[in-house]
């Protein structure tokens, strides 16, 4: 029997017509912005400071009179500050650790963890996944959001689940295989560590792997990367979006007509807005994404600016799904490099990389200010068939790389061709930028 090309978990909440969904949102919306005022000290503070009321809010139009809220408001209030309900009622606690700064603690009501349960479900099933899959998950079981997050969300569609958790990369190949795995659930650069290790056993993904799809996300990656891991693993990569802050992994996810990621908006308000004024952008028109969390009980968040440059789009999906989609993630606001003025974003370097069938997807960049000009340095492995042609044919790649990647940045950079495994792997959230002007 043919399958359903586009199956819904949701069809009651995912189709609803935009009308009733906004109707909901604003109520929702009204009852988050209650909830923060009368329960998390901070928001009476930052609601007094903007001149508003809970009361104010009376249409979605009056949301941007609303203050904006950001990383740092969380850090303030470290570890359980922002949270809305005594400790006694949080059954789950997860956190980030940032680069700097402390770490962001997100809790979770028993109520909180089954509408995380309902909105991996509807990724799940967005994908394709159902009753008889046997999930390979493979991201970072612990206070990371990825692994418990893809768990809980099995268990609901009724699938079986692998809690394999990173690492061990050999070891995942066998179980993949002996387990006959159809679903991978990790981040994109593990998804190619793990079809490296596949191609070094041997293995045929065709033949020997029974992969249908694979939900990659946690950290960004380009439509290039999907046809690789796509094309090396045998699978359909759907692109899967979240942040710990707002729930984990579950915020959004693609259907099978890759045209953005549907957000689980009945639970999740985004907003588009000008990241230099805080100004709300119109559909369509990219920007920071910012999201007020509407059910969450234990940790509601108000406008809460992610960093996270991207667009939406109102209009109704093919798949049949009228909540709003995101494009994907364009790089973060704050990873956005700026080279001798020029603003330069690691997803543009990621796409010349890729462009060149000479070169394995694994690359780093380096940023340095030798005699204060900044410098850009880019290593790329080259493939063992490159590395085998030897050093002549080594710096002629090399200078096309330069050559495309000045057309693409207008700036100049070095280019390191290394050997084949020459870039250190992942297995978890690929680290592709080292910026050592701050040192
Ligand atoms: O990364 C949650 C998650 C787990 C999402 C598994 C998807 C899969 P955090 O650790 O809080 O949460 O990191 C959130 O990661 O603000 C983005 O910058 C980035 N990110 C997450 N998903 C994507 C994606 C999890 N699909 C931060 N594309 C976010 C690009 C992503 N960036």
């Amino acid at each position: 029997m043919a399958r359903k090309k586009y199956l819904i978990w949701n069809e009651e909440i995912e189709t609803m017509p935009r009308k009733e969904l906004q109707k909901l949102q604003l109520k929702r919306f009204q009852e988050t912005v209650e909830r923060v005022y009368n329960k998390v000290p901070f928001y009476k503070k930052l609601f007094k400071d903007a001149g508003v009321k809970p009361a104010d809010l009376k249409s979605m139009e009056d949301v941007a009179k609303f203050p904006l809220t950001v990383k740092q408001d969380l850090r303030n209030n470290y570890p359980f500050g922002p949270f809305a309900t005594p400790l006694e009622e949080v059954s789950q606690i997860h956190a980030t650790s940032g680069t700097t700064g402390k770490m962001t603690v997100t809790g979770y009501t028993d109520n909180d963890m089954k509408v995380w349960a309902e909105v991996m479900a509807r990724v799940y099933t967005a994908g394709g996944t159902k009753k008889g899959d046997v999930i390979h998950n493979a991201y970072g079981y612990g206070l990371f959001t990825g692994g418990l997050g893809f768990h809980l969300g099995a268990h609901e569609v009724g699938a079986t689940v692998v809690p394999v958790s990173g690492g061990l990369t050999k070891r995942q190949v066998t179980i993949m295989q002996d387990f006959g795995s159809t679903v991978l659930t990790c981040t994109p650069s593990y998804a190619l560590v793990l079809a490296e290790a596949v191609e070094e056993a041997g293995l045929d993904p065709k033949k020997d792997l029974k992969l249908r799809i694979g939900f990659f996300g946690a950290e960004p990656w380009t439509d290039k990367m999907r046809e690789e891991i796509g094309k090396r693993l045998d699978l359909e990569a759907f692109d899967i979006f979240g942040l710990a802050e707002i729930i984990g992994p579950g915020v959004s996810v693609e259907c099978p007509a890759h045209n953005g990621l549907h957000i689980a908006e009945d639970h999740f308000y985004p907003e588009i807005i000008d990241p230099e004024t805080g100004e709300p952008l119109p559909y369509g028109t990219p920007g920071e994404l910012v999201f007020t969390t509407l059910t969450k009980e234990a940790f509601p968040l108000m406008r809460y600016r992610t960093r996270d440059r991207t667009v939406l789009h109102a209009e109704k999906c093919e798949c049949g799904r009228t909540v709003v989609r995101m494009g994907k993630i364009m790089g973060r606001t704050d990873d956005m490099l700026i080279i001798r003025g020029v603003n330069v974003f690691p997803s543009q370097i990621e796409d010349v990389l890729l462009s060149f069938p000479e070169l394995s997807p694994h690359y780093i960049i380096y940023v340095d200010r030798p005699k204060d000009m900044d410098a850009l340095t880019v290593e790329v492995e080259a493939t063992e068939k490159l590395f085998n042609q030897g050093w002549d044919a080594l710096k002629e790649m090399e200078g096309k790389v330069k050559k495309g990647l000045a057309e693409a940045l207008y700036v100049s950079s070095n280019v390191n061709i290394k050997e084949p495994f020459g870039i250190q792997r992942s297995q978890g959230k690929a680290v592709r930028v080292v910026d050592r002007r701050e040192l």
